[in-house]
């Protein structure tokens, strides 16, 4: 039998969480509205008609989570910090709120006691509402870029002494294309009836993706010329992004999967990495694409020192599709031949596929030659919400795709030689799935929303178990041929 490939030793797991999907207590310790508050709050917003407020009630029961973490035994945590807590009403003249630093920073002080190596996300959706109000929030260049400067700042300063792995924003595609375009998410613009009555999608969500990449930009430039020297962490944007294959060989199908990972993925990828925009984008819309200018080009290009990734499935592509968002690419699970691509979760957007996944991780890797984090991962079950307990956390399904995955990781770093230093598996726990409300679970963790009682599910067990025995020896493989020298100068964060 061969041996057990193994992991780096650095090599970072664990599972992923955002603010707004789990803390609750929305209106406690001086905390501010974000534009979720409201938003799922009007009618037809969430499947289910529940709202943030409650959520999994981990601003209260934080230790549990933290103790749930342990029981597993990762080695990070990727959370997201609420910047309606840290500054109430957002601005860059606005109070910060004492409450809010303390609770983070005890917080990460609890993660670092447990052995767990803090992944901060500075933003993960939950806008200020009063910055909306007050300016159109990511539609204004000027105040925003500042505003969002500033909350990082204060967070670099009350936190940077211990979190050393920075994600600006998370998945900038949801906040335009989600939350500009199509109106599914706060602050729900769109030019869609159903929707909304104001916004503009075919010319917000490009501005609201320029704003975004700028806005992270500054924050690294800020963190890199100011914090990283003494405080010596990494700092990037996480985007999201599935890997798209051709229908069948036709050419314009082929050139369509393509076309599918230039609107999803190089819209911010490219500029970021590589400094420019990808042509197709530029034919397709033409002046509604925002350019920088060239002093804003060198702020934006290489202002990341990784590719987050969040991945979850891969799409079959075909020519031809009507929406704009996928780069007139529509997707499909079905094969020419009438399969399926993989197993069907319980969003219709979502099937088994770990093939993809490491397609994907090659793609990335030798497209924008920079060492990858992956800091979203996962799948839900169909219907485990209309499951009893008992049943729900036999969840052969997500075993299943963390077993592909997991494995198909482990060989592209192994065997293809794709520099990749964490996996967060979505998520900890089930939490409020937004637009969904809490009808789709994606946790490792059953929560019992009448008690919040947790039940580890199997899946939870088994993603822990994988990594334990990959890292546990010191037999390990060294990803083969790392191009790109290694990050912190090889000091080893715990
Ligand atoms: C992540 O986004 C989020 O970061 C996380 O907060 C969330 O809980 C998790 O996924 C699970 O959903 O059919 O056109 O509406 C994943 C990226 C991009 C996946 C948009 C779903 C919807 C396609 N998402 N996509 S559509």
């Amino acid at each position: 039998m061969p041996a057990t490939k193994h992991l780096p030793k650095t090599f970072l797991w664990g599972f992923a969480t955002a603010a707004f999907q789990i803390e609750g207590s929305t209106d406690v310790d001086g905390r501010g509205k974000s534009i979720w508050d409201d938003f799922c709050r009007s009618p037809g917003t969430t499947l289910d008609g529940k709202n943030g407020d409650v959520a999994t009630d981990s601003y209260k029961r934080w230790k549990d989570d933290i103790a749930l973490l342990r029981q597993y035994g990762a080695k990070a945590y990727r959370f997201s910090i609420s910047w309606p807590r840290i500054i109430p009403l957002g601005g860059r003249n606005d109070p910060v709120n004492p409450k809010g630093i303390e609770f983070y920073s005890d917080f990460i002080d609890e993660l670092i006691a447990n052995g767990i190596v803090p992944f901060a996300t500075l933003y993960h959706w939950d806008l200020p509402q009063n910055l909306h109000d007050r300016y159109g929030g990511w539609l204004n260049k000027d105040e925003i870029t500042k505003d969002f400067v500033r909350y990082s700042r204060v967070c670099f300063e009350s936190f940077g002494d211990r979190v050393k792995h920075w994600i600006t924003i998370n998945e900038p595609w949801c906040v335009s294309v989600l939350g500009y375009g199509r109106g599914v998410f706060a602050p729900g613009r769109s030019m869609c009836p159903a929707k909304s009555s104001d916004g503009d999608s075919s010319t917000e969500p490009w501005i609201v993706a320029s704003h975004t990449i700028l806005s992270h930009a500054l924050a690294v430039q800020l963190y890199r010329n100011e914090f990283k020297p003494t405080q010596g962490g990494v700092i990037g944007i996480t985007l999201n992004g599935d890997m798209a294959i051709p229908y069948d060989d036709s050419p314009e199908n082929s050139s369509a999967a393509q076309h599918a990972l230039d609107f999803a993925i190089g819209w911010y990828a490219d500029p970021i990495y590589l400094g420019y925009y990808p042509e197709y984008m530029k034919q397709v819309l033409g002046d509604r694409l925002p350019e920088f200018t060239s002093e804003e080009w060198t702020v934006v290009k290489g202002s990341s020192d990784f590719y987050g990734m969040n991945t979850y499935t891969t799409n079959l592509c075909k020519a031809g599709g009507h929406d704009e968002f996928q780069g007139f690419v529509d997707y499909t699970f079905t094969r020419p031949d009438g399969t399926q691509l993989g197993t069907q979760a319980h969003c219709a957007w979502l099937q088994t596929h770990p093939t993809g996944f490491r397609q994907l991780l090659n793609y990335l890797y030798k497209k924008y030659k920079t060492p990858i984090y992956v800091t979203e991962n996962g799948f839900a079950v169909m219907n485990e919400t209309k499951m009893p307990i008992d049943q729900a956390v036999n969840d052969t399904d997500r075993i299943e795709y963390f077993r592909g995955n997991c494995e198909a990781l482990l060989a592209a770093i192994t065997e293809d030689g794709v520099d990749i230093r964490s996996y967060f598996a979505w998520s900890l726990l089930d939490n409020f799935e937004w637009a969904d409300g809490y009808t789709t679970r994606f946790g490792v963790t059953y929560v019992d929303y009448e008690t919040q009682k947790r039940y580890p599910k199997e899946s939870g067990k088994f993603v822990s178990k994988w990594f334990m025995e990959r890292l546990s020896s010191g037999k390990e493989i060294l990803s083969p041929t790392p191009s790109v020298a290694p990050l912190l100068n090889g000091r080893q964060l715990h």
